[in-house]
């Protein structure tokens, strides 16, 4: 009797336990390899202390921060098991030998012990996001499970990104830090920050002041149409910049989350704030422009720049200053659409050509990409443009960033460039995401759930080319025209940048289409509510 009522109670315990616990099946992205081993699960309570070694001192006290928020209770941070005691341990190491490439993590759960072994700040800040994910969403009264797991993980493309584009809309910087964080619980490791455009500049400069009074502000007389938020067409001053202290600390935020930040100066083209503000950088500069207050190319007004003396001295200062405030390898230098009509009409630039040996319009835009490039490389960076940058011969360091299509990508690994896909079909978030009428307003077409997760990143004739290693990541996209405040920028991106996060880093043959939205619906929409964020709620009903 006694035996029976054992094993009776054995099933009853253990199954309230498996009930208790999540498991490896909620994760996403999905993780390479994520067993679960049937031993006893960690029980994280009051009494639980994070270790971390030196190199993880930082995400110790960011792991302290989101489990305060996640479970309630703020566990102790030491930097040696020694001083845990005979605690159960979250332990985050540095351990190359168990972690060897950039961004793996290895995570164990048994009994007493959760550790998180990487190389580097990136594998641990996505051993992290795992661990979020094996932990309830609530509030705990007493322990929270975390089932026996063991899981070996790493990214399936070296480049994940998101960019966002502040010029058209600028959003505070709390929304910068939380996008931040969107960015680290999926798995990314790069925000591009499309800092300048048409209408409006929006980093602080010290050596051209007008960038921050003139080419930061718009007047709102035409702003676009929006459906669902107020429409201001009353001539307000619109804009701002983020000042110089306060990009540094969204920098070093960013950093903690394993997050590079790379930022956009848009040149030669997409550059009429900057001509609105110093009028002779332009080819008209006896015209008084101003800051572009409409969207599009902006063929029928003045957005490029002219290649005369006081523009490349704007360029390298500028640039050098962009360069001593950003950490990254990497600056992104635009280079999308420059309109060569301006170009074509201005004598002075026509002689500058001339002068120069450049025989077109395209061999001019190529000579302000490796203009910037030189002086770039002279302060130890490298560049990211769109791929029109490609038109003339570059150096091959140069990464183009392709947002056609197939083509260009073929095109730039060709010509031996690494490539970060982000084609409009499917990684723009700017465009619709239903055929709904009554939809919020946006633009290009119809750029679904499904299309997103579906799309391969490595275009066929790359793989029959045997040219694939050129493809280093992809990006989602968010133009903001149509998004005037965060809770629109988090309708157009969840949960289209949830199946990013998937296409860029789950193996192929691991993905599947109808898992994911399980796991979406089970686990990730109720983290975007526990957020706070808005997102797009008819997403079946359209993929
Ligand atoms: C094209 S693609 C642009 C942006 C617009 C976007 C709208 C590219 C590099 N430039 O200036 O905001 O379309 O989708």
């Amino acid at each position: 009797i006694f035996s029976l009522a054992a094993v009776v109670l054995w099933f009853f315990v253990g199954s309230c336990m498996a009930q208790q616990t999540i498991g490896v099946n909620a994760i996403v992205p999905k993780p390479v390899s994520a067993i679960a081993t049937g031993k006893a699960p960690v029980a994280i309570s009051t009494q639980t202390v994070i270790v971390a070694d030196g190199a993880f001192q930082q995400q110790a006290v960011y792991l302290q921060e989101l489990l305060q928020k996640q479970l309630g209770y703020t566990l102790k941070v030491v930097n040696s098991p020694k001083q845990a005691g005979n605690a159960t341990q979250i332990l985050l190491q540095q351990d190359p030998a168990a972690a060897p490439t950039a961004e793996m993590y290895v995570l164990e759960a048994a009994g007493k012990k959760l550790s998180i072994k990487a190389k580097d700040v990136p594998g641990v800040v996505h051993g992290i996001q795992t661990l979020l994910q094996l932990l309830p969403l609530q509030k705990q009264k007493g322990a929270a499970q975390v089932a026996a797991v063991q899981i070996k993980d790493y990214p399936r493309f070296g480049y994940r990104g998101m960019h966002l584009d502040v010029s058209r809309h600028i959003f505070p910087v709390e929304f910068i830090k939380k996008y931040i964080d969107y960015l680290a619980f999926h798995k990314f490791n790069t925000f591009h920050w499309h800092l300048t455009d048409d209408q409006g500049w929006r980093l602080e400069v010290k050596s051209y002041p007008k960038l921050n009074t003139v080419a930061a502000y718009r007047n709102l007389t035409l702003i676009g149409h929006f459906k669902d938020t107020p429409a201001r067409y009353d001539s307000t001053r619109y804009g701002g910049v983020y000042t110089q202290a306060e990009v540094k600390d969204i920098i070093k935020y960013a950093a903690v989350r394993g997050i590079t930040i790379i930022p956009e100066i848009d040149i030669p083209g997409h550059s009429r704030a900057i001509i609105a503000a110093y009028p002779e950088f332009s080819t008209r500069p006896d015209t008084t422009w101003q800051v572009a207050n409409t969207w599009g190319m902006y063929n029928r007004q003045n957005n490029v720049l002219a290649p005369n003396p006081a523009t490349f001295k704007f360029l390298e200062t500028i640039f050098n200053e962009v360069a001593d405030l950003f950490p990254s390898e990497y600056i992104h230098i635009g280079g999308d659409e420059t309109s060569k009509m301006w170009w074509k009409a201005s004598p002075s630039a026509q002689a500058f050509m001339k002068a120069n040996g450049l025989k077109d319009e395209k061999e001019l835009q190529t000579y302000f990409i490796k203009f910037v490039a030189n002086k770039l490389e002279k302060k130890g960076k490298k560049i990211i443009g769109w791929h029109e940058i490609m038109e003339g011969k570059l150096d091959t360091t140069a990464v183009v960033m392709v947002w056609a299509g197939e083509k260009q990508a073929v095109e730039a690994a060709k010509k031996q460039h690494r490539i970060i896909m982000t084609p409009g079909k499917p990684f723009y978030f700017d465009a619709y995401q239903s055929k709904d009428p009554k939809d919020s307003l946006a633009i290009h077409g119809y750029n679904p759930l499904d299309a997103v997760y579906n799309y391969n990143p490595v275009p066929a004739e790359l793989k029959t080319l045997n040219l694939e290693k050129y493809i280093w990541g992809g990006q989602g996209n968010v133009w903001t025209e149509y998004m005037e405040y965060p809770s629109k920028v988090e309708y157009m991106v969840f949960p289209r940048m949830t199946a990013l996060s998937e296409t860029l880093w789950t193996p192929l043959e691991k993905k599947d289409y109808a898992d994911f939205k399980r796991r979406l619906k089970q686990y990730i929409i109720p983290r975007y509510q526990y957020w706070g964020a808005g997102y797009f709620k008819n997403f079946e009903q359209w993929t």
